[in-house]
Formats: structure tokens, sequence, C-alpha cells
């Protein structure tokens, strides 16, 4: 029985992922190379440092920690800049329709993402208060595909991780997901999210009794 559904923030709740692309590509072109679309699709779910790692090893790149803490932070500063221009109308379709739908029948919601402007962005889009319990980049240790970011969201919620619904676009956020022993959504394309229970494209044809009817098909 669905108790619960933690989702994942960016490029599930809200398209974050064009403007942390803009200023990463910032980044790497201040170090003298570029960065692809399909390159950035690598750092989908991935933390700051951990995506600031990957880059550089792109570009062949090594910097000191100290340089790399500094660019980290001259990122995010960028990254937040753009993300002024967000309003509640970039929300993704049908998302509060669907979270409205989730409080209706007393479904608990949280949120399980790496970033660590989590509350910033909710609060940004209106969409802050739907969530009971937000799991964040602040308090993971561990980042995807570890179980912990979803393990401390059921824990908050206090629901069993088979009572639990996890919606993420990353193919590191499902398995993270199937670690934590929960029935995963992935939102996007099936031929990327392989490891899903079931892959829409989306919330806008997607409700509480699609759902439902999933969970008791496929789920165990
Ligand atoms: C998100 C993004 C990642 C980003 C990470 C950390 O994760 O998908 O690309 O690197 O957060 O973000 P920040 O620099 O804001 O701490 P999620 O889990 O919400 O998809
Ligand atoms: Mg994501």
């Amino acid at each position: 029985e669905i108790k619960a559904c933690l989702f994942d923030l960016d490029g599930v709740i809200v398209d974050t992922a064009r403007f942390h692309y803009i200023a990463w590509k910032e980044l790497a072109n201040d170090l003298g190379f570029d960065l692809s679309e399909e390159q950035n699709e690598q750092l989908k779910g991935i933390s700051r440092m951990e995506s600031l790692e990957i880059i550089l090893s792109l570009g062949g790149i090594t910097l000191s920690e100290e340089d790399k803490l500094e660019r980290a932070a001259k990122k995010n500063v960028r990254y937040l800049e753009l993300c002024q221009q967000m309003t509640p109308d970039d929300t993704l379709p049908g998302v509060r329709a669907f979270l409205e739908e989730l409080e209706k029948a007393s479904i608990g919601i949280g949120l399980g993402s790496a970033s660590k402007n989590a509350k910033v962005i909710l609060e940004r889009i209106d969409m802050l208060s739907y969530f009971e319990t937000l799991v964040d980049g602040n308090r993971v240790t561990k980042g995807k595909p570890d179980p912990q970011v979803f393990n401390l969201g059921a824990a908050d919620l206090q629901v069993n991780p088979a009572d639990c619904v996890v919606f993420e676009d990353a193919v590191a956020g499902v398995q993270s997901a199937k670690a934590a022993g929960m029935f995963a959504v992935g939102i996007g394309d099936r031929a990327v999210l392989t490891e899903a229970d079931i892959v829409v494209p989306g919330f806008a044809n997607f409700g509480l009794e699609d759902l439902q009817q999933q969970f008791k098909q496929t789920g165990t």
C-alpha cells in the first residue's frame, strides 16, 4: 500500500538542469574547454563537488583543493543568479495537481534531492508547503546511487520502504530508490532509466489512480 511519495527535485518538480548546465559550461569555458549537453546528462542527481570532479576529468584538468572549492562556490553563485528567473510557472506540468491528489489521499510527501539549494528553489516556485520533510544535500553524507537520501525520507515520514514510491529522472537516483527497496517511477526515457519499475514522460497525464494501479501490478 502506498503510504508516502518521495520526489527528486531537479528534473522532476522543476527543470533546473538547464541552469546547472549554463553555470557548469561557464566554469569549463573558464578552464579552456567546452561541456556538451550529453556530458551534462552524467551530472544529473550527482552532488556539486562530484560533478566538478567529473567535469575536470572530462577536460583533463587537475586543480588544487582550494581552487576546486573556489570554482564550485563561483558556479553556485552563478546558478542561483540564473534561478532568479524562475517563477511558479516553471513547476513541471501536472506536478502541482499530483501533489494535491496525494494530500487529499493523506499520502506522505517528501523531497529527496542531492541539491543544497533545494529549499530556496521550492520557495521560489511556491511548492515548499506541500513537503512534510526535506532530505537534501545538506543532510546526506552519501550521494545517489547510495540509498541514504530515500532511507532518511522514509524514516522522517515513519513509513516502510516497501510502502514508498520514488519519482526520479536520473539513473543514479533510480538506483538509489531501488537500493532502498522502494518502487521507482522514472520520469523521462525508458531506454535511459532501465532500472525503474515504470517510466512515464511526466505528470501531465499521470494521476494517483494510475500510480495505484501500476504499483499493484508491478510492485511486489
Ligand atoms: C541536483 C542535480 C545535480 C546537481 C545536484 C547538486 O540533484 O540533479 O545536477 O549537481 O542537485 O546541486 P547543488 O549544486 O544545488 O547543491 P537532484 O537530486 O535534485 O536531481
Ligand atoms: Mg534529478
